[in-house]
C-alpha cells in the first residue's frame, strides 16, 4: 500500500461562493481520506503571493492572486495513503475541459481561472503549503 501522506487542499472562493464546500468535503470523506485540519479564511495578499510564488511573472499571476483573495476559502490538510497524487486524480486536470469526467473540476468547473479546488502537486509543495496555512498544533492526528 502507498505510504500515508498529507496534502494541502483548498476549496477556492468560487467553490465556496457556489456552495460546493460540502460536495468537495463529501468526496474526500467518502473516498476514505481523513481531514486532519480545516478552516475557513480570507487569504491575505502576501500569503496569496507566496502560495502562488512559482507563477510570479506569468500573465495570469495578478488575476490569480486577485481571485484567490476575493472571498473566503476552506483550507484543509488531508491525510491518507498516496493522498497527494490521489487527490490530484480526484480533482482532475487544471483546465476543466481537459479533466476526466467524474472529477471535481470536470463536474463543477468550466474555466481554468475558476476551477474550484487546489491540491498540492507533490511532496515538497504539500509540506510547504501545509506550513504556510497551518500551525503544527492545528493539525490533529
Ligand atoms: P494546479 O496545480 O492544477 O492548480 O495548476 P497550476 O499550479 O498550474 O495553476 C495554479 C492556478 O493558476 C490554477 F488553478 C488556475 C490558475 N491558472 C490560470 O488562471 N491560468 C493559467 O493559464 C494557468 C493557471
Amino acid at each position: 500500500m502507498a505510504d500515508t501522506e498529507r496534502t494541502y487542499i483548498m476549496v477556492k472562493p468560487d467553490g465556496v461562493r457556489r456552495g460546493l464546500t460540502g460536495e468537495v468535503i463529501g468526496r474526500i470523506e467518502r473516498k476514505g481520506f481523513r481531514i486532519v485540519a480545516m478552516k475557513k479564511m480570507l487569504i491575505p495578499q502576501s500569503l496569496a503571493e507566496t502560495h502562488y510564488g512559482e507563477h510570479k511573472g506569468k500573465p495570469f499571476f495578478e488575476g490569480l492572486v486577485r481571485f484567490i483573495t476575493s472571498g473566503p476559502v476552506v483550507a484543509m490538510v488531508v491525510e491518507g495513503p498516496g493522498v497527494i497524487a490521489e487527490m490530484r486524480r480526484l480533482m482532475g486536470a487544471t483546465r476543466p475541459w481537459e479533466a476526466a469526467p467524474g472529477t471535481i473540476r470536470a463536474d463543477f468547473a468550466t474555466t481554468v481561472d475558476e476551477n474550484i479546488i487546489h491540491g498540492s502537486d507533490g511532496p515538497e509543495s504539500a509540506a510547504r503549503e501545509i506550513g504556510l496555512f497551518f500551525k503544527p498544533e492545528e493539525i490533529l492526528s
